[in-house]
């Protein structure tokens, strides 16, 4: 594909109109198997774990966005994680990862991957020397997330990949948060971009789903593998899904950070709310990383109630429109309580949340709306 700009790849990598029909949609390809005309003879597929069209047009289009080379979709966020796990871990292997991250992605490496003999130790991403100084020998992955989930914290990525390359290890960024929209971690030096397509990609809550980018044809070949060895793949409705919902990544993207800034603004200016976490205000302690390494601050903003938890939890029950659930990066606004929801996992350990912090995935719905919504659950949680 020509050096197309951002908007044109979502709509139009890896989607050509159907070579059998010329249907301009990609089909749904809802087929577990593939004709051959003779012993291995076949158009490219054979079965559906292995490849499947609808699922090579979502693959070729998220490495696209991302400007990598190969991408690989999965079945979840976290299939997406394991299968980089199986692929380039072994036992003795280190995993050095960030403090602040998706309560799944702490269960995986804490709960499952510690058992069989793969160490991960946490620490404070922000500052690429504590990175530095925490490396062990046997360190084969820094795992970031930036913006971090649910404290929207950031980490340089052009930093911590070469502070990585320099040592032998390979940078994962989970990009989850801010959508190839915002942000391109392969440009800025990482190895790897992670996603939940369940987010912002699918965009309408309505399909779970995950994605690995790389450039690196050594490190693809070994996920290619492994995905079809270790077989977390999706479905080709759910790729479909996730396909007609990159079509409009960029601009939901602008809305979601739109909205996101005036809610964060609205935020910082109520009594009944101590601290605001955007990286899109320039209060933000991390703002001009955020300028540098970003275009565009997504949708996602948390804040600590005056109340501590009891109030939190009376004004997530109190919302209209945000509706109280996990998930984020949906066109419609959420609101949750991470450590009784999704950080319930990191209870206990050093990446506890606050137990009145409250995270919202504003929606693009019209912001009025959404600043009133707020406005009447926050005095009702006084
Ligand atoms: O849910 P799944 O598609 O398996 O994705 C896991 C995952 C990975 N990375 C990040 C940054 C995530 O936020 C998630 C899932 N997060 C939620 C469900 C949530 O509400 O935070």
């Amino acid at each position: 594909m020509p050096d197309y700009g951002f908007s044109t790849r979502a709509i139009h990598a890896g989607q050509e109109p159907d070579p059998a029909t010329g249907a301009v949609i990609v089909p749904i390809y809802q087929t577990s198997t593939f004709a051959q005309e003779a012993v291995g003879v076949h158009k490219g597929y054979d079965y559906a774990r292995s490849g499947n069209p609808t699922r090579t047009a979502l693959e070729t289009a998220l490495a696209s966005l991302e400007g990598g080379a190969h991408g690989l979709c999965f079945a979840s966020g976290l299939a997406a994680e394991t299968t980089i796990a199986l692929a380039l871990l072994r036992a003795g292997d280190h995993v050095l990862c960030g403090d602040d991250v998706y309560g799944g992605t702490y269960r995986l490496f804490k709960r499952v991957l510690e058992d069989k003999g793969i160490s991960t130790s946490f620490v404070d991403t922000r500052d690429p020397e504590r990175v530095a100084a925490a490396l062990r020998p046997a360190t084969r992955l820094i795992w970031l997330e930036t913006p971090t989930n649910p404290l929207l914290k950031l980490a340089d990525i052009a930093a911590i990949s070469a502070i990585g390359h320099q040592h032998g290890a390979l940078t994962v960024v989970d990009n989850t948060f801010a959508s190839p929209a915002c942000q391109r971690p392969l440009a800025l030096g990482a190895d790897i971009v992670l996603h939940s397509t369940t987010k912002y990609l699918g965009g309408h809550s309505d399909v779970v789903g995950g994605a690995v980018i790389t450039s690196q044809d050594e490190v693809a070949a070994r996920l290619r593998f492994t995905q079809n060895a270790a077989g977390a793949t999706p479905g080709p409705f759910d790729c479909w899904l996730v396909l007609r919902g990159i079509k409009t990544l960029a601009i939901r993207m602008r809305q979601h950070g739109e909205n996101a800034l005036a809610v964060a603004r609205f935020l910082q200016g109520h009594p009944a709310v101590t601290q605001v976490f955007y990286p899109g205000l320039p209060e933000h302690p991390q703002y001009d990383l955020a300028c540098r390494q970003m275009h565009g601050f997504s949708g996602m903003v948390s804040f600590v109630a005056a109340g501590g938890a009891p109030a939190a939890h009376r004004l997530v029950s109190r919302t209209r429109l945000f509706t109280l659930a996990e998930s984020l990066g949906g066109v419609e606004s959420l609101i949750e309580v991470p450590a009784a929801m999704t950080h319930a996992s990191v209870a206990g350990s050093p990446l506890e949340v606050p137990a009145g912090l409250v995270r919202l995935s504003v929606g693009i719905e019209d912001v009025d709306d959404l600043l009133a919504d707020l406005e009447q659950a926050l005095e009702a949680a006084d």
